[in-house]
């Protein structure tokens, strides 16, 4: 079959709302043009969505950045006795969740490294000073790659660990630690970290205990296409699965302060391009975020054009992008958000961390029904 053949195949499948195959999708993300990519991927991304764009009001938590791990893209993480070492206090995490109500912050997301010397009680403890403090903010916290840890240094099996950090308050999983699946690349990036298989073992009993969460793929390094449609496609298969991934975040690399300090940034054309050709291949998902703070606002802004219909949300106290060379503001403001996304044509939605509407009356808020509804599935 010629090229533009396949092209059209694919496009046919698309508007038909067929699923793209693994082989397809290393053919549109290595050969299809940007036009048609960004094309076919607002089909699918007002099919789900209409002319919706969403973000939320949070704030980020990383309670420590000493680490374990060494991931060769880290440029956050520090020895115990580094000069940049930190670890939060009860004290401090109580300032920072009542900074996030005064703000109004509907979300707190709360990520950091995983510190050898500080037991499992208190990563949980992180989760309970939190809720117990304000528990109208819900706790998106720790990722896969956290639990697994937990899961080690307890030596309790992984649904006995979210049930603790549940019964604390967690509310929901960030998708993080995800990078690219591929054992080879794995290894070249973060070696002795979960791989592929626990990453999906831990989001699959999360979503089978009620946690939602999210999913991401560490993009523009080492890898090449067939790696992302291998990532991609893992992904699918375990929504299909459990239906519990809310949304699906392509993280572009930020090289500065990393021990791959040699590769180049991803350019805004391969920011675009691996958005949409995650739209087109992620058929179950119902959202792709353009996380503003790693592709800088203005590709954020277009990329609602080319199959993303959300910017994550205001974003205050983000550091691992900034200590990686992330030019972006520490912070967005509602007014900000909202010029971003109806210059693009698009309209601006609150949304809950659980894609629900967010309704402010005064300086209250509350959760209305679900983004999607009204929207043709
Ligand atoms: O897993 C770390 C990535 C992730 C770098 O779930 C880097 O809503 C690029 O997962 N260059 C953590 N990427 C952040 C994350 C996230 C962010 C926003 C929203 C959500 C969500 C999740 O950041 C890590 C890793 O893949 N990362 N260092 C870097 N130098």
């Amino acid at each position: 079959m010629t090229d533009s053949a396949l092209l059209q195949r694919i496009e046919n499948k698309v508007l038909a709302g067929e699923r793209i195959s693994f082989d397809e999708g290393v053919f549109l993300d290595e050969q299809a043009d940007l036009f048609t990519l960004g094309r076919l991927a607002n089909v699918v991304r007002e099919r789900k969505n209409g002319n919706y764009a969403y973000y939320n009001t949070n704030i980020h938590l990383n309670p420590t950045n000493v680490c374990v791990y060494r991931c060769r893209f880290c440029a956050f993480r520090a020895d115990l006795r580094a000069e940049k070492a930190y670890v939060f206090s009860d004290e401090m995490l109580r300032e920072r969740i009542l900074e996030a109500r005064s703000q109004g912050a509907t979300e707190i997301h709360v990520v950091g490294g995983l510190h050898h010397q500080k037991p499992f009680d208190w990563y949980v403890n992180v989760v309970r000073v939190l809720h117990e403090t304000c528990p109208e903010i819900h706790i998106k916290a720790w990722t896969a790659v956290e639990i697994n840890w937990f899961c080690f240094i307890t030596k309790q099996p992984v649904e006995w660990v979210i049930q603790q950090l549940i019964d604390a308050g967690l509310g929901s999983m960030p998708g993080g630690g995800a990078e690219i699946f591929d054992p080879v690349v794995r290894a070249e990036l973060c070696e002795h970290k979960a791989d592929a298989d626990n990453w999906i073992k831990i989001h699959r009993a999360a979503h089978l205990q009620g946690v939602r969460s999210n999913a991401t793929m560490l993009y523009g390094h080492i890898e090449n296409a067939r790696h992302r449609m291998d990532h991609l496609c893992k992904l699918r298969e375990l929504q299909d699965e459990t239906g519990g991934f809310q949304t699906f975040i392509p993280l572009a690399f930020h090289p500065e302060n990393t021990k791959l300090d040699n590769i180049p940034k991803p350019t805004g054309n391969m920011d675009l391009r691996t958005l949409a050709v995650s739209r087109i291949m992620l058929d179950n998902f119902d959202h792709i975020k353009a996380y503003w703070i790693m592709l800088g606002e203005k590709i954020a802004q277009v990329a609602l054009s080319f199959g993303a219909d959300d910017l994550d949300g205001t974003v205050v106290h983000e550091l691992i992008y900034h200590d990686a060379g992330a030019k972006t503001p520490e912070g967005l403001t509602v007014e900000q958000i909202h010029r971003l996304i109806r210059e693009a044509g698009r309209t601006p939605v609150e949304r809950d961390t659980l894609y629900r509407r967010v309704i402010r009356e005064g300086a209250g808020w509350q959760v209305g029904e679900p983004v999607s509804a009204g929207l043709a599935s």
